[in-house]
């Protein structure tokens, strides 16, 4: 009966037809009645930000992707996947890992000057382990390792000072659970694996576990947004994910939840799938970017910088600086959010590569945030072929990836009369340009200002 209500409150939350029926029930929970405003105005500050950090950080960053001499092309944080470790080895990650060299406000600080708006990390992993100082559990770092302090409290506390909101990623897949095991061909019981199975009796046992691993992340942390991973599990319904949302949503109402919470998700393209509702405010592509933006839709694409989320020592194949700035425009121009990940090493640093891309993307910022924050999608009904744009009310931003040979930029017609074109950053040089039937063409100078991407301010109307 509890879940039915559950899924009742939430599908009249998402907006299905059940919603009348169940208004006037006194069961609904006032607080998760949300109109499309109250829907826009908690969603606002994720829209406005457009940019953010993720932070995979855990157990996994001791053995930095070598385990017994083996090494991987696998992530690192699949390490007890991938090199089938037994939980009770695993364990032994604990008494090694010692972050003396954490900064909180280093942390931010890199994250604020990279121009990024909010943080996300890693509360447990698949692993999990606890990375706060879990009561419920003392697999955690206060409680299992040498540290013995709490880092994400003073995360937390610095995220909040700098300005930057501050989120919560959990796992639902946990392979440290004692009523999980994983029953695979030549795996150890005990290991990772990309599926598990829960003892009988273990699936109540476990939901009581996490909700109550939950409620402490936001009592303790107040966090802006729940990034739940892992959801792909047998074991896990989308009525286990409506009825997770909506306990959330109860111990904060305010919270942002993505969508993995619950079954909605297609793989790793991330948005949610539409033969119904699902839980959820926001899909979650990983590692890609989707063709185009859906109006309406809240997205986030979460990225790597190199090719693992958690630390690997060896793994040097990082994106450039351009391919990041980029990645972010092509996002703001399709209307979601970028979530920029690090690594950091067990000793509590964030790698120096990651570090100097990031001052790289906040060098940009600092000159042409205004074309990313609080902007919606593109309004040009094809992709331009010189690079991307993004909109707000009575302006349109062009970012210039390939610059025109002859400095003559032909820009598409979309509706709207141009009034006024000048570069983002010298805004008091107007740029000539000639209206024609299907566009405009802008005189630029004859050499791009910045070759990863120049920007230009259309005023329209
Ligand atoms: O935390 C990072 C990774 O450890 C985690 N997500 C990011 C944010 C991650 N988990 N799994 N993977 C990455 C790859 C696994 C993909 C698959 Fe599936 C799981 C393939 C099949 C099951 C997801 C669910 C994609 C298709 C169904």
């Amino acid at each position: 009966m509890r879940t039915l209500n559950t899924l009742l409150i939430v599908s009249f939350l998402l907006g299905s037809p059940l919603a009348t029926q169940q208004q006037a029930s006194p069961q609904v929970n006032a607080t998760f009645i949300e109109t499309k405003a109250q829907r826009d105005r908690r969603m606002s500050w994720w829209r406005e930000a457009r940019f953010g950090m993720f932070i995979h950080w855990g157990l996994y960053a001791v053995p930095a992707g070598e385990y017994n001499g083996k090494r991987s092309d696998r992530i690192g944080e699949w390490i007890m996947e991938w090199a089938d470790i037994p939980r009770a080895d695993y364990e032994k990650f604990a008494g090694q890992f010692n972050p003396v060299k954490f900064d909180a406000k280093e942390w931010v600080r890199i994250a604020k000057d990279a121009g990024m708006k909010y943080i996300v990390i890693t509360s447990k992993h698949h692993d999990g382990f606890a990375m706060y100082g879990s009561k419920v559990s003392n697999y955690n770092i206060v409680d299992a390792t040498p540290y013995r302090r709490d880092p994400i409290r003073e995360l937390a506390a610095e995220a909040k000072k700098q300005g930057l909101k501050f989120c919560f990623y959990y796992s639902i897949l946990d392979w440290h659970y004692p009523a999980a095991f994983v029953d695979a061909p030549g795996k150890n019981p005990t290991a990772g694996n990309r599926t598990t199975k829960l003892r009988p009796g273990g699936k109540d046992e476990y939901v009581k576990y996490m909700k109550e691993q939950l409620r402490e992340l936001i009592t303790i942390y107040d966090p802006a947004v729940l990034w739940f991973d892992g959801e792909w599990q047998d074991w896990w319904t989308e009525a286990d994910g409506q009825e997770l949302y909506h306990y959330v949503r109860t111990l904060k109402p305010d919270i942002i939840i993505n969508n993995r919470v619950g079954r909605g998700r297609q793989g790793m393209q991330g948005m949610s799938k539409t033969d119904q509702e699902y839980a959820g405010d926001f899909g979650t592509p990983e590692q890609q970017v989707p063709a185009n933006g859906l109006p309406g839709v809240d997205w986030e694409s979460c990225m790597t910088m190199n090719t693992t989320w958690g630390f690997k020592f060896y793994d040097d194949k990082w994106k450039s600086p351009e391919v990041i700035i980029r990645n972010l425009i092509d996002i703001a121009s399709k209307g979601g959010n970028y979530l920029l990940n690090v690594g950091p090493t067990a000793e509590g640093l964030i790698p120096a590569p990651s570090v100097e891309r990031l001052a790289a993307v906040g060098k940009w910022m600092k000159l042409n945030g205004a074309s990313i924050y609080g902007t919606t999608a593109s309004l040009f009904s094809t992709q331009l072929k010189f690079g991307r744009a993004t909109s707000k009310p009575g302006l349109v931003y062009l970012h210039i990836f390939d610059w025109p040979t002859d400095g003559a930029l032909r820009v598409p017609a979309w509706g709207k009369t141009v009034t006024k074109a000048y570069l983002l950053t010298t805004p008091a040089r107007s740029l000539k340009f000639n209206k024609s039937a299907d566009g405009v063409t802008l005189q630029l100078p004859a050499q791009a200002v910045d070759p990863i991407a120049t920007v230009v301010v259309l005023e329209t109307k």
